[in-house]
């Protein structure tokens, strides 16, 4: 850390609360400090950026991102062979090409690129300038998904798609979320749609701000999605069904050629090549350590669940920063953790009654008190 940095950041945290002692945060949170390679440090709200391609080196950095080599469909029987060939930095920015090639058996070609186990969050503000490829049958994509796949494969462990466009929908970007309960292979997704001008000419900042419980989609600025998890609407399965985005998730680049929805309308040949270009990727996480004084506050409205056997739910605590998990206290004792406001308790007697409490726990550790008692007789 910069000698001037450190003495800046002492001043404002003596500022703020005079006897203030980083270390004293229940769970040892430090401050964060922005990565040197981002040229937007912080964003108003206390995100500090944690992650960065600005594309200013003359190569692609394989410390941040990875390709994917196949031409196996990306699972919509999308017709390129994705290659490394067509991605290179070109005056500071990434751009991705799809060609009309023959290549292994592929008619297009085209490039992927993944920071899997290189950038992967749970939570975060992540910001990418980009201009789309033009023409019939092109599908770029800014999008994320799940590192471990905790709650097994697509889409129980979700996807997010920060913004896809697919070129015979000229200037119409879409964000988009599947999961378990709302995907896409049972027209349950759910997404969002803006007409904006000039996505193929000009740089947009396509961004997304994850917190617990909630995605917000936006386009220069302007929020055009929304994706909220509310308990009281999701009582006919576990939260994570609905909303399982309390896991690590990695970005994805890339340009498809065809497939089932890029190539609904066909494939205009004349349109190659055509690119996507990337003037930077930049990632932000709140600067929890800093930012939070103050405990969550107590769960409230403990309910059982209607159509979900020996699951209850309650009203989200609110808090400063935000809330990470909830402690489930069953008989006094610490049972279970659940990162939404709505768990299923497994593993009792049938037929027994348990005295249940909620506690809320944020990010900087700090707790609530316990939430008032419910009593449920597991069936
Ligand atoms: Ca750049
Ligand atoms: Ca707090």
């Amino acid at each position: 850390m910069k000698k001037g940095l450190l003495i800046l950041m002492l001043l404002m945290t003596m500022t703020v609360v005079a006897c203030s002692d980083k270390n004293e945060l229940p769970n040892g949170i430090k401050p964060l400090e922005a990565v040197s390679d981002c040229d937007v440090k912080t964003l108003e709200g206390g995100w500090v950026c944690s992650w960065a391609d600005e594309f200013n080196d003359p190569e692609i950095d394989e410390e941040k991102w990875n390709f994917e080599i196949n031409g196996n469909g990306g699972g919509n029987q999308e017709l390129q062979f994705y290659r490394r060939e067509n991605a290179e930095i070109v005056d500071g920015k990434l751009v991705i090409t799809a060609k009309k090639e023959s290549y292994m058996g592929r008619e297009y070609t085209s490039s992927r690129l993944t920071t899997k186990y290189k950038g992967d969050w749970r939570y975060a503000r992540i910001v990418v300038s980009a201009k789309m490829p033009s023409g019939r049958g092109l599908w770029p994509a800014i999008w994320m998904m799940p590192t471990m796949g905790v709650y097994g494969s697509w889409p129980n462990s979700g996807e997010i798609d920060i913004m896809e466009y697919v070129g015979y929908e000229k200037d119409v970007i879409h964000t988009t979320i599947h999961t378990q309960k709302f995907n896409h292979n049972e027209g349950t997704q759910i997404g969002f749609d803006k007409d904006v001008s000039n996505v193929e000419t000009e740089f947009k900042d396509y961004e997304i701000i994850w917190t617990p419980g909630s995605i917000i989609s936006y386009v220069d600025g302007v929020q055009y999605g929304q994706f909220s998890y509310a308990a009281h609407f999701n009582q006919d399965v576990d939260y994570d069904a609905a909303f399982p985005f309390d896991q690590l998730f990695f970005l994805i680049l890339n340009v498809a050629v065809g497939g089932t929805w890029g190539g609904v309308q066909g494939v205009d040949d004349t349109a190659f090549p055509t690119a996507m270009e990337v003037d930077y990727v930049r990632v932000y996480e709140r600067d929890v350590a800093t930012l939070d004084k103050e405990a969550p506050s107590t769960p409230q409205g403990l309910s059982i669940a209607s159509s979900l056997a020996n699951s209850i739910f309650w009203q989200p605590s609110t808090d400063d920063v935000g809330v990470e998990e909830y402690i489930v206290h069953i008989d006094g004792e610490t049972k279970r953790y659940t990162n939404l406001n709505q768990i299923r308790l497994s593993g009792l007697v049938r037929g027994e009654t348990y005295a249940v409490q909620i506690q809320a726990v944020d990010f900087a550790g700090r707790t609530s008190e316990l939430s008032s008692t419910l009593l449920v007789t597991i069936t």
